[in-house]
């Protein structure tokens, strides 16, 4: 694809003149708004979207599908971890302005199960430079999904919780051929995004189609100064359809490109000139099964990637470095559901083959000396196969929940190089290990008058990941030492107790939500001192370790006030708290956070202002790299208004981001890397009808 091409023709669209169009777009939105009768009031994810009994958190993703209502917290176009940023829940590594790594109960990829559509997908960067996250784009998604803790079992193995990001599908409704062009920019960072979509669909058969480009220049922060090597560029292609054989049976197929290029990182001493994924799947649904069984849906899936890092763009190194990898994973479920009386269950059975390589070579200056070559992630092949079942039990007024997963983990070290450098610290390592992974948990969800009370209790744990255990001096720029991986590490275990009350007092809802985990064997990396360094200028090694316990609790309360039929207010607070067996507090662990919205809606317009920011972050850890992160407080404001031509609808939304231009940086920010600074935005898309 020329990417060149569309390119050159963004420019004209939108190009230097970015300013000038976005307060063009400002002044015919406020111009031409007119007052409207008054539509439903929004609707607060957070609260409304709690499921009969799971807790959890849906992040819609705006599309010209959606209503507006849905749209009125979204920055339309916004980068997909933008969405999840605005989520109440998760929050954000940021290493750079792209490729954000999501964290969910202060927990990130390791302790976390990241799907697409229910299928899993490791990432091929040993420095966590490409989160799941990153190989797709919100024109690909309906929603994201997030359940904490064990209710995350259901997509696989976890900790932390789940977050399932769900295509979006037109599925057999009649809606014919339509199809949307949209496209946006932002001033900060001169990006350009153009993307479309072209879809068919009818009662038996659907196609739907997609595409998207981006591109982005270095951001600038706040006060001015321009962040070095955050520049990227991006396309996205995705296809997926289906065919109706009969009226209970379906195939659906799904498929995404994804590729971005240029990617800086300037938190890190290194680039990607390329991140690549094929991700795609085949899937039977049918209404029955065996016996009492319904609702049968099989599916088989298969993805690769490509990552490439170096630092061939970065003008004073030590030692020139390339650092590729590669991910492939192969896997299926297969699950159906069965209605007994004031049951319904619901029974999984899943695997995948993953399997991780990843190379480190250096050349030194002085061209006499040899090339050094390592396998830092050693060609591990992962196996795992697993059984889920739920039972959920349905009383007058409330619901009680029991769910399980049993699963065999194994793993292969299929290189006999990588497995000879790791026999340097561990003799008796073994080529293949197995292990057993499990989780039970109770939740119990009651509905009163003027209340609504939500309480679960589980158990769970994970196999370490292939960084943790067989990862060979991978280096941490955070900390400023390598890490070693450990094949004896135990498996890390939770037991977790969460607990959520939502009291509507009139127009005013208010939610509390809290999660505690007493986790077992916390796997963690600690100094060896007896190890010497591979990375000129670290500070020393690091050996994965499991630690006696580690515990980790979060509060949240988050209120919603109908002000007027258009005004409404909402507003979340939250604070988290980790320490370890000897009272030391965890690395990234969530200062006191905070945030609210004052929005309007009317049928045709929307307008939004939000607040957030977060307290001093004081309870840091040092020798994790980690220093005192100072307060901050930044204002952002945006609007939205449909129009109707003819047939077609026309969507305008624009806005500002950080108003004040606050220089500061977050918890989050990878070597206290400085956010981006007054941004101004604009959006529009078109859809044909
Ligand atoms: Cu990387």
């Amino acid at each position: 694809m020329n990417t060149e091409f569309i390119y050159k023709v963004f420019g004209y669209l939108v190009g230097g003149s970015l300013r000038n169009t976005v307060a063009l777009v400002l002044l015919c939105t406020f111009a031409t708004a007119e007052r409207t009768t008054a539509q439903e009031p929004i609707i607060d994810n957070s609260i409304d979207s709690i499921l009969p009994i799971n807790l959890q958190e849906v992040i819609v993703i705006s599309s010209y599908k959606k209503d507006l209502e849905h749209s009125a917290h979204a920055k339309p176009l916004s980068t997909l971890d933008e969405y999840l940023e605005a989520s109440n829940k998760v929050s954000l590594i940021k290493r750079g302005a792209y490729a954000w790594e999501p964290m969910l109960n202060d927990m990130s990829t390791e302790r976390l199960s990241v799907t697409i559509d229910g299928m899993r997908i490791f990432g091929a960067c040993t420095d966590k430079m490409d989160p799941i996250t990153s190989y797709v784009d919100v024109s690909n998604l309906s929603e994201v999904q997030i359940l904490g803790g064990q209710q995350g079992a259901e997509h696989g193995t976890t900790i932390g919780g789940s977050i399932d990001m769900q295509l979006e599908k037109s599925n057999f409704n009649p809606t014919d051929w339509q199809a949307a062009i949209e496209t946006g920019g932002e001033a900060n960072n001169a990006a350009r995004i153009i993307g479309g979509e072209l879809n068919y669909s009818d009662e038996k058969f659907y196609v739907d189609t997609d595409i998207i480009y981006r591109k982005a220049e270095n951001y600038v922060a706040g006060g001015g100064e321009e962040v070095a090597y955050s520049q990227y560029e991006k396309y996205n292609f995705s296809i997926n359809g289906g065919v109706k054989i009969s009226n209970s049976q379906k195939l659906l197929g799904s498929f995404i490109f994804d590729e971005a290029r240029d990617i800086g990182y300037p938190a890190l001493p290194m680039d990607v000139s390329l991140a690549q994924a094929f991700i795609g799947s085949i899937s039977y649904l049918q209404d029955f099964f065996i016996g009492r069984l319904t609702d049968w849906e099989t599916k088989l899936y298969a993805n690769s990637i490509t990552h490439i890092m170096d630092d061939s763009q970065r003008l004073d190194v030590p030692i020139r470095m390339d650092m590729p990898g590669w991910s492939d994973t192969y896997g299926f479920y297969s699950q159906s559901q069965l209605k007994h009386e004031d049951h319904r269950f619901l029974f999984k059975l899943d695997g995948f083959y993953n399997r991780s390589l990843a190379e480190m070579t250096m050349y030194p200056n002085n061209s006499e000396e040899r090339e050094m070559f390592m396998l830092t992630w050693p060609d591990v092949r992962s196996i795992n196969t697993g059984f889920y079942a739920e039972d959920v039990l349905s009383f007058e007024n409330s619901y009680l929940k029991f769910s399980t997963r049993f699963a065999f983990q194994s793993f292969n070290v299929a290189s006999e190089m990588g497995l000879n450098s790791l026999r340097i610290f561990y003799p008796d390592m073994e080529q293949r290990q197995t292990r057993i992974l499990k989780s039970v948990a109770a939740r119990y969800r009651i509905e009163g008058d003027n209340f609504q009370f939500t309480g679960g209790l589980s158990y769970g744990d994970r196999a370490p990941s292939v960084s943790e255990g067989f990862g060979f001096y991978l280096y941490n720029s955070f900390d400023n030492h390598d890490y070693i991986g450990n094949p004896d590490l135990k498996n890390e275990s939770a037991i977790e107790v969460n607990a959520s009350f939502v009291v509507p007092i009139n127009e005013l809802k208010i939610a509390m939500e809290g999660n505690y985990f007493h986790t077992l064997n916390f796997i963690l990396g600690e100094v060896n001192p007896e190890l010497s360094v591979m990375t000129i200028g670290a500070d020393g090694v690091k050996v994965y370790k499991n630690l006696l316990y580690a515990n980790l609790y979060n509060i949240s309360l988050n209120a919603t006030y109908q002000l007027s039929n258009a005004f409404s207010l909402s507003g979340n607070a939250s604070y988290h708290r980790g320490t370890d067996q000897d009272g030391e507090n965890l690395p990234f662990i969530s200062p006191f956070t905070y945030a609210s919205t004052l929005a309007y809606t009317q049928e045709k317009l929307i307008a939004s202002f939000t607040v957030n920011g977060a307290a001093d972050q004081v309870n840091f850890n040092p020798d994790f790299g980690e220093d005192r992160t100072d307060a901050y407080t930044i204002f952002s404001l945006a609007v939205g208004r449909n129009f109707k031509i003819n047939e077609d609808k026309l969507y305008i939304k624009a806005g500002v981001e950080n108003v004040f231009d606050t220089n500061y940086s977050t918890y989050t920010d990878w070597n206290n890397i400085p956010r981006m600074g007054r941004n101004f935005f604009a959006a529009i898309t078109y859809s044909f009808n």
